[in-house]
């Protein structure tokens, strides 16, 4: 790709393994240098590649998963400095954390047996106790879940939301204000995303309707315009278009 100026992108090429289907980032060695963890849907296996700060990586290392591994999202999910990662395993229907031993190792794993089979995960300390907590989306169920962290990688039991028909993705943020971590969903075969507004206790209202442009598989929160509101950026499957819906709230 290049940007008219003379400049392009390095591309690297990785191998990963078969069926390559979500990436996440974070320094699991502790050298100050940012890691990848992929996984592979086919293969039901997570690749590590330590990154050497320049833009390569070092020889990536294998870790199984359960059926299935959906999606990936990293965080200390046991506050001893050491960033671990969760892998959603749609088939299995389990969310399994790896625990870091701090060197990139992870020779621990929980696996916590969901309801249904779980898709897209995201992360935000919903009650407030300084432990990471999952929500994530379960497709076919057309539901959300929170877990909440019970503080050693392992979780409570689920709390169910009903969401639009076929939530994919999921983001977590503040939108109204409040201070209070906030969900949405984004649904494929809907038109509109689904919001939960937090109450700081992991408790979630249930579902407020954000209508737009129909069959919405993608969700990201962030403030695009600057004033300290969170937005939301969607795309429509329908209408192949990519929808910014600024928070006024
Ligand atoms: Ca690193
Ligand atoms: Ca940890
Ligand atoms: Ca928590
Ligand atoms: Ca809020």
């Amino acid at each position: 790709m290049g940007f008219g100026n003379g400049s392009y992108f390095h591309e690297p090429a990785l191998p990963t393994g078969s069926s390559p289907k979500a990436v996440a980032t974070a320094d699991f060695n502790g050298d100050h240098y940012l890691d990848l963890v992929v996984i592979n849907r086919r293969s039901n296996m997570a690749g590590i590649f330590f990154g050497y700060g320049n833009g390569s990586f070092q020889e990536r290392k294998h870790l199984y998963t359960l059926d299935g591994p959906y999606s990936v999202v990293t965080a200390d999910f046991t506050n001893d400095n050491r960033i671990d990662f969760c892998i959603a395993e749609t088939e299995a229907k389990t969310i399994t954390v790896y625990l870091n031993d701090g060197k990139g190792n992870f020779p621990q794993t929980i696996s916590y047996s969901t309801i249904n089979h779980p898709r897209n995960l995201a992360i935000g300390d919903f009650n407030a106790d300084n432990y990471v907590d999952i929500a994530m989306t379960n497709t076919f169920n057309h539901t959300m879940t929170v877990l909440l962290n019970s503080g050693d990688g392992n979780f409570y039991a689920e709390k169910f939301f009903p969401t639009g028909h076929t939530p994919y993705s999921i983001a977590v943020s503040d939108f109204n204000g409040d201070s209070y971590l906030d969900i949405v969903t984004a649904n494929n075969n809907a038109n509109y995303l689904s919001l939960f507004l937090g109450f700081g206790d992991g408790n979630f209202q249930t579902e407020m309707k954000i209508f737009t442009h129909g069959l919405l598989p993608v969700v990201i929160a962030v403030d695009f315009n600057n004033d300290n509101r969170i937005d939301i950026v969607t795309t429509s499957r329908q209408y192949r278009t990519l929808i910014i819906i600024y928070n006024t709230c």
